[in-house]
């Protein structure tokens, strides 16, 4: 059997991720491909509600410590993904390490290469949409809410390091179009790599 393909969203806040995951699943699985969505942080999990904590500011912890929790966050689901993956069902994943290497790498004192080592050999994605997007505009969508790293500032770090990150799986969207129209060029993209030739076993994150 095919197996599904592993899509990955990407982009500094509001940028549109949630958006355009859910539209995309849902375009997908209308069309009768088997399609699911998940995000990371998974906050459902015992290390996720410990993240989920820390990112609503009701726990302080060590920058490096965080950092193994949001990869071990991706580890811990490896399992599930690897099975619907080879039952044939595409998965849409909300962030994924590029965001784990992208935030902890904005902190004072780390460096992209430390932050990428934890999540090094995760199943590595198909494709990325990256949603470009310049924080001006952001900004002027929903306000920040309340959660740590929500700072004009520090997203701007934030998108120097995914400058950083580009892979020959990237597609740039342009994030400052409507809704829809970034959904139909999405759409289009994933479907290409959906039902084109998946590389069969999964290929392993930056090795
Ligand atoms: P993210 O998950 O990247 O933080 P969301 O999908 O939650 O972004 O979108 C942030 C806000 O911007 C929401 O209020 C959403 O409705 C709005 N939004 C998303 N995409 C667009 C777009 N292309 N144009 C205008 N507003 C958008
Ligand atoms: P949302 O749930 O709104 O996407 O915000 N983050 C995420 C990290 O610092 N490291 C990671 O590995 C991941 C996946 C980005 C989640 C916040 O957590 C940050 C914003
Ligand atoms: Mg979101």
């Amino acid at each position: 059997m095919r197996r599904g393909a592993l899509i990955v969203f990407e982009g500094c806040d509001r940028a549109g991720k949630s958006t355009q995951c859910r539209k995309l699943v849902e375009a997908l699985q209308a069309k009768g491909k088997a399609a699911e969505a998940m995000r990371f942080p998974d906050r459902t999990t015992v290390i996720g509600k410990t993240i989920g904590s820390y990112l609503e500011k009701k726990m302080e912890m060590q920058d490096n410590a965080v950092h193994l929790l949001f990869s071990a966050n991706r580890w811990e689901l490896v399992p599930y993904m690897q099975k619907l993956l080879n039952q044939g069902t595409t998965l849409v994943v909300d962030r994924y390490a590029y965001s784990g290497v992208a935030f902890t790498a904005a902190k004072q004192g780390f460096d992209l290469h430390w932050c990428k080592q934890p999540d090094v050999g995760l199943p590595k994605p198909d494709l990325v949409f990256f949603l470009d997007i310049n924080l001006e505009e952001a900004e002027q969508r929903d306000d920040f809410g309340e959660e740590r790293y929500e700072s004009t500032l520090f997203q701007k770090k934030v998108k120097d390091n995914y400058d950083q990150l580009k892979e020959s799986t990237w597609e740039f969207l342009d994030a400052s179009q409507s809704i829809e129209d970034i959904h139909c060029s999405a759409l289009d993209i994933a479907e290409d790599i959906v039902d084109g030739e998946l590389c069969t076993p999964m290929e392993k994150l930056w090795i």
